[in-house]
């Protein structure tokens, strides 16, 4: 599956906008209020709906929490809310304690669109764009399994339990990475979304099994951080490395022969889309409720011919 896009297409789960509930809101301007500030992933995600939000004719502002969790996450959005905007674009930090905040701005008037992760609670967003995250995981299992010629124990680094999209992709890779019986899963370890910590379990781990054979990093701060780790105790290439995503960083480290695999997404396709569906829904156009995006899975050997696909630090 290495350098294959999956594609997943919409899921054609179409309902209508409410028409005429904007409740005095400013039905041209949208709010983008990504997981983090100043992240790859996430600007990446801003360019795409600043293109798209042009093109429509609505303007597109971005307020971004300083830390990954819904204790930042929630004022942002409180006062974003108190701006009263047609329609806010949400990354939720949190699956089951951004909720309340998020179901609040709704009740207000105010269209919401998931962008990248989700709510438990599939009632509150209009619309929901993403990658398909098991498969991602499941696509990172078969990548790795070939990598460590299908034997020995391998790590899951994610970053914060709860996060709906992280956690579908190590929740996909535990699920076929059983389909490799020389293969030993040591678990799911968390690194709080903070590379240091990720580098940390790295050499925490290898001192506990110094034969590790593998390692999937379920995001940018994991993977990251996992090179680091490695480095640090001299195991590059020694101990194969797949992460999730494809920051300026991850791409130098996959040049440089410390990750052997990434799995990139369309963060820019998912802004852009985002911006459809709230557009849509504050028009009281059909929406699509669930769309996924393209992922690829990128070597060192077909790095140039998918360079498209590396995330931006500026738009
Ligand atoms: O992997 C992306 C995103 O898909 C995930 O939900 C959180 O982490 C990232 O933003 C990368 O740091």
């Amino acid at each position: 599956m290495i350098g294959t896009v999956v594609s997943v297409g919409a899921l054609l789960v179409s309902c209508s906008g409410q028409v005429g509930d904007s409740g005095g809101n400013d039905s041209k301007k949208l709010v983008l209020i990504p997981g983090v500030a100043d992240e790859p992933f996430y600007i990446s995600m801003q360019c795409g709906a600043q293109e798209q939000a042009a093109k429509l004719g609505y303007k597109l502002d971005t307020q971004a929490p300083t830390k990954f969790d819904a204790g930042s996450q929630t004022p942002v959005l409180t006062g974003v809310v108190a701006n009263k905007p047609g329609g806010i674009l949400i990354a939720p930090t949190h699956a089951t304690a951004m909720a309340n905040p998020i179901k609040q701005a709704k009740d207000s008037g105010i269209k919401i669109v998931e962008v990248d992760t989700a709510l438990d609670d599939t009632s509150v967003a209009a619309a929901s764009i993403s990658s398909d995250n098991k498969k991602g995981g499941e696509l990172a299992a078969q990548t790795l399994a070939k990598l460590v010629g299908e034997k020995g124990p391998v790590l899951v680094i994610n970053t914060k339990a709860g996060t709906s999209t992280t956690d579908a992709r190590a929740q996909g890779f535990e699920e076929a990475v059983k389909n490799y019986p020389g293969i030993r899963s040591l678990g799911v370890q968390y690194n709080n979304n903070e590379a240091a910590q990720a580098a940390s379990i790295v050499t925490a781990t290898l001192a506990a099994h110094p034969d590790l054979a593998g390692i999937f990093a379920t995001n940018l701060s994991s993977a990251e951080g996992a090179a680091t780790g490695l480095r640090n105790a001299n195991k590059l290439g020694q101990v194969k490395l797949v992460g999730f995503d494809a920051s300026p960083k991850q791409v130098e480290d996959l040049k440089a022969g410390t990750v052997q695999a990434l799995i990139a997404q369309d963060p820019a396709g998912i802004g852009a889309k985002g911006v459809d569906q709230a557009a849509a829904a504050i028009e009281g156009k059909p929406v699509t409720r669930k769309i996924q995006t393209d992922m690829i899975a990128i070597t060192q050997s077909d790095m140039e011919a998918n360079s498209k696909y590396f995330y931006k630090r500026k738009c």
